[in-house]
């Protein structure tokens, strides 16, 4: 393997540029990263870790990520992590037990980041690095799309690993088979670490599947990627019975069978598929990482999506008022999506307030600037990303931050067919799902 300067004519970024782009590290880093020798992650490892990863996106070709990061301390670091997460119950609660100080601790909210690290790396500087006082809750879709969803994946690992009960990593609908296949993940890793590729992905898959689905903030807050989710079906009523043998009964579309469902129901919810199911009766998992939020009343399926959800204000209103909650921050839906919804906010400033109701509010929030990375420049949003800060003493009003995509980004060939696959998670195709997992 190559040692020392190597590509220097990939350096550094367009010094004419008079963009918010930070400075990089004045000196390469020591690479390959090495594996802490007592196996205890400390922060300095953690900030290093970062800045390589930083330096590594400007300074070297994907393909030599390997001399940056060896598959051994991969290994490790998500063996690590994974090992914490899988442990962790469906739906994380952070409260006094685990270490919230209604005087003196904060609560920061991310959305969406898809793999665009040095909008991840503004947003933990801008926001300060998770802390003893200094929560985090990252809403999941942290690959796909963007060219640094494995440095993005990891250096989160490494803080989960670092302060797991400072640090919580929802699972996102992009944290799956079947979307890391389409939108670039797979391909991205199978870029950086040639032989190793298909084992890098097989264990992050494998970490995906111990991300938890949703969170509750001091009792206040619900989040999740994608946000509310039906309960578990119950057989139609007994009526059914006592006409015996009525060959004319009308089949009863479950549809009508639709309700909203509880935390109990989501905590007994088998979370650790590789693909979250769209039928049969283990769709809780799919719900919470693939519903939307509807100005129109009730539940229904998601069919834009084939997956998932949409549900009304009266739903949002029901679930807040049912766990005396405020607000439900949820995420995955970006400009491209929100472009197609007229009834709707825009993601311009990286959030929208969805539902106001009578018990508090439902937000979409989005931490992707300039999203998607790779669409064509006449195509794609200038949004600005958003994080949400959550204060005491009651963590249930909502600061918002929006910011600004750094730019530019480090030239980088896209790792999935961006023309083809314009909009975001639609129309999936449950056929090739089937085939995948
Ligand atoms: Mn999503």
């Amino acid at each position: 393997m190559e040692e020392g300067n190597i590509h220097p004519q990939l350096e550094s970024p367009n010094p004419k540029s008079n963009s918010t782009s930070p400075p990089p590290p004045p000196a390469p880093p020591q690479i390959p990263i090495t594996w802490p020798e007592d196996g205890v992650v400390s922060s300095s490892w953690v900030t290093n870790l970062m800045h390589t990863f930083d330096w590594a996106s400007r300074a070297i070709p994907p393909s030599e990520f390997p001399s940056v990061l060896p598959v051994s301390v991969f290994d490790k670091l998500v063996l690590t992590a994974s090992k914490i997460l899988h442990k962790e119950p469906n739906c994380v609660k952070i409260d006094e037990d685990s270490g919230l100080n209604s005087e003196s601790s904060s609560v920061v909210v991310v959305g969406d980041v898809h793999g665009q690290l040095h909008d991840v790396l503004f947003l933990l500087g801008d926001a300060g690095y998770p802390s003893e006082d200094r929560f985090f809750v990252f809403n999941g879709d942290y690959v796909d799309r963007g060219a640094w969803g494995l440095e993005v994946f990891l250096l989160l690992l490494a803080w989960k690993v670092l302060m797991p009960q400072r640090v919580y990593l929802l699972r996102g609908n992009h944290e799956s088979k079947y979307c890391t296949s389409v939108y670039g993940f797979e391909k991205e890793v199978s870029m950086k670490y040639g032989d190793n590729g298909k084992h890098v992905y097989r264990k992050c898959l494998g970490c995906f599947e111990g991300l938890p689905l949703a969170s509750i903030i001091a009792g206040k807050v619900y989040t999740a990627h994608g946000g509310l989710f039906r309960g578990t079906f119950v057989t139609p009523s007994k009526r059914g019975k006592n006409k015996k043998k009525n060959r004319k009964v009308v089949h009863n579309p479950e549809v009508n069978a639709l309700t909203l469902g509880s935390l109990e129901e989501l905590e007994k919810a088998r979370r650790s598929v590789l693909d979250p199911p769209w039928e049969g009766s283990n769709l809780i998992p799919g719900d919470v990482l693939w519903s939307d939020p509807s100005m129109n009343a009730g539940l229904s399926p998601n069919k834009e999506r084939g997956i998932g959800l949409l549900w009304g204000p009266d739903c949002t209103e029901e679930f807040l008022k049912k766990y005396n909650l405020k607000l439900i921050i949820r995420s995955h839906e970006g400009p491209d999506a929100r472009d197609k919804r007229q009834d709707l906010g825009g993601m311009d400033k990286g959030y929208t307030v969805d539902h106001i109701v009578e018990s508090g509010k439902l937000i979409t929030l989005f931490s992707a600037p300039d999203y998607p990375q790779f669409q064509a420049t006449a195509e794609r949003y200038r949004n600005k990303g958003a994080f949400i800060i959550l204060e005491p003493p009651h963590f249930d009003t909502p600061i918002y931050h929006s910011f600004e995509a750094v730019t530019p980004r480090p030239k980088v060939n896209p790792y999935y067919d961006f023309e083809d696959v314009i909009d975001s998670d639609e129309e999936l195709d449950l056929q090739s799902m089937v085939a995948d997992s």
